[in-house]
């Protein structure tokens, strides 16, 4: 099972600050194609996570989390292109997968993921979308076509709009902005923590 509360992060500083607040679930999603500084952060958030009882996810690089022993990978439908998912399975791996429409949707199960990500659920100013905000409904009808399949919801997430989307039938909430940009990161942290476990 998925922690509720999903924090995605761009770098390895954030898991230092955030893991002893009681983070249970990371992604590391670094845009950089420096592979000496992407082996390096993914080593380190890999013993950071372990050391903390926590679940790391890898966004995209799943070559280098093979390599790092990590134990899960997260893949866009872009990186889908790229990925080779047999040899991700026959590494271990488990896997999740974003999808943001129907067709996505079909192709993202014909991977078996251990769960599917829709967004963006809500306006979200962190990418560049070529779909706009999609609101609770689509949260109902993926919950339905993915039977027990974990459901991970993403996109402009707040705590406010947390129980609404979790009522939708959404597992876990995956978020930047609202944690990493809050003023305080590490008392937003909490205040997640809090209400969602
Ligand atoms: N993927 P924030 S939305 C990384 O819809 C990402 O696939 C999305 O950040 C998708 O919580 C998104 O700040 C950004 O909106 C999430």
């Amino acid at each position: 099972m998925l922690d509720r509360f999903y924090l995605i992060v761009d770098r390895v500083d954030w898991l230092r600050r955030l893991l002893p607040c009681g983070l249970r679930l990371a992604q590391l999603r670094i845009k950089s194609d420096d592979e000496a500084v992407l082996r390096s952060e993914i080593a380190a958030a890999r013993d950071l996570c372990a050391a903390a009882g926590a679940q790391l996810i890898v966004n995209d690089h799943w070559r280098l989390a093979i390599d790092a022993g990590c134990d899960f990978i997260h893949l866009g439908q872009e990186d889908l292109d790229a990925a080779d998912i047999a040899a991700i399975r026959r590494a271990g791996l488990k896997l999740g997968v974003s999808t943001h429409n129907e067709s996505e949707l079909d192709r993202a199960l014909s991977c078996e993921p251990d769960y599917v990500a829709l967004g963006p659920v809500f306006p979200t100013t962190v990418k560049q979308m070529t779909i706009g905000p999609q609101g609770i409904e689509p949260v109902k009808r993926w919950r339905k076509a993915l039977g027990r399949r974990p459901l991970v919801a993403i996109g402009g997430i707040t705590l406010e709009r947390a129980p609404a989307i979790l009522a939708a039938g959404a597992d876990s909430l995956a978020l930047i902005t609202d944690v990493l940009g809050a003023p305080d990161p590490e008392a937003r942290a909490r205040q997640w923590i809090a209400a969602t476990r």
